[in-house]
């Protein structure tokens, strides 16, 4: 929050930012190479709703985030997000909000910004070819809160070859090891139901999205991970495979979540584990159009499966 009160005193231009994922990442990149001097803060969707004071300031950029309050220039692509900016770019078929930020902020004709965008473009429709954009979803994953904001920093100031940047190797590597921790996690559900529910008792930190995804890729239709994050609050992965017919955007409304139709998220609050599978349970239901779900519960001493109605 200090960033937001030093970006006021020196009339920098401010940008808000999804710290979430490389598309966040890349759009508040896109915003430092027009503005060199200007702030850029990261979000997570759900702090939009609840932090006041991201709500009372006037942000000249908003990128990959639902609508804070007053903004003068938007891009995003979410269709759970209703636009509200003086001026938007805002498509909900568009394959990232940084190919919109690139049109907003008139950085078509450079060739560093473009090739941030394909990256972007790469990861946020879960159709990663390139080992830059990998690497660039890894070192976003991998980094803390500061680490993502020095990660805009090279990012605006090298383009892709930030990826060589001492700091930036160092985030790659910690995601790297979550991600063969999330493998072998993975490999133990092998092979999975068509509907895949997990619950983890606690938070095993894990890459909780790439398990969907590779639930997804080993025959799993739709995911559905619920996970708890810190005191009371409770994160859920939502997941379906294009064509299967699922929707994990509609699922994770009702808790006050969003994204796209294959891939959503939510965070809620609930005084106990019980108290938030009681939370979920009717939408899951609901959603998969069935009067029992199956639960795979993750504990220290293993997996059990559960059936709940
Ligand atoms: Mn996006």
């Amino acid at each position: 929050m200090f960033l937001i009160i030093k970006a006021k005193l020196t009339k920098s231009e401010l940008a808000l930012v999804d710290e979430g994922d490389p598309d966040g990442i890349v759009s508040g990149a896109l915003f430092k190479m027009r503005f060199p001097r200007g702030v850029v803060v990261t979000a997570y969707p759900p702090e939009i709703k609840s932090n006041y004071l991201i709500r009372a300031i006037r942000w000249d950029f908003v990128a990959d985030l639902p609508c804070p309050g007053k903004a003068r220039l938007r891009a995003d692509h979410h269709l759970s997000n209703t636009p509200c900016a003086a001026v938007e770019f805002y498509d909900p078929n568009a394959p990232a909000s940084a190919l919109l930020a690139l049109k907003a902020l008139g950085l078509e004709e450079n060739p560093t910004a473009s090739k941030l965008v394909s990256l972007a473009v790469e990861t946020d429709t879960a159709q990663i070819t390139s080992q830059e954009a990998m690497d660039l979803e890894a070192a976003v994953k991998g980094a803390d809160f500061k680490g993502k904001l020095h990660l805009i920093e090279v990012l605006a100031k090298k383009g892709v070859d930030a990826l060589n940047d001492e700091k930036v190797k160092e985030y790659i590597e910690r995601y790297r090891k979550n991600k063969s921790r999330t493998e072998e996690f993975a490999a133990l559900l092998q092979p999975p139901p068509k509907e895949v529910i997990v619950f983890f008792k606690k938070d095993y930190k894990l890459s909780y999205r790439y398990l969907t995804i590779l639930l997804e890729k080993s025959g799993a239709d739709f995911t559905f991970i619920l996970v708890p994050k810190g005191l009371f609050r409770y994160r859920v992965y939502a997941g379906a495979k294009p064509e299967s017919g699922y929707n994990a955007a509609s699922i994770v409304e009702p808790l006050g979540g969003g994204g796209h139709k294959f891939a959503a998220g939510a965070t809620f609050r609930s005084i106990s584990s019980a108290k938030a599978l009681k939370k979920v349970l009717p939408l899951l239901k609901q959603a998969l159009g069935r009067d029992s779900i199956d639960i795979i519960v993750v504990e220290d001493d293993g997996l059990k499966k559960t059936t709940l109605s």
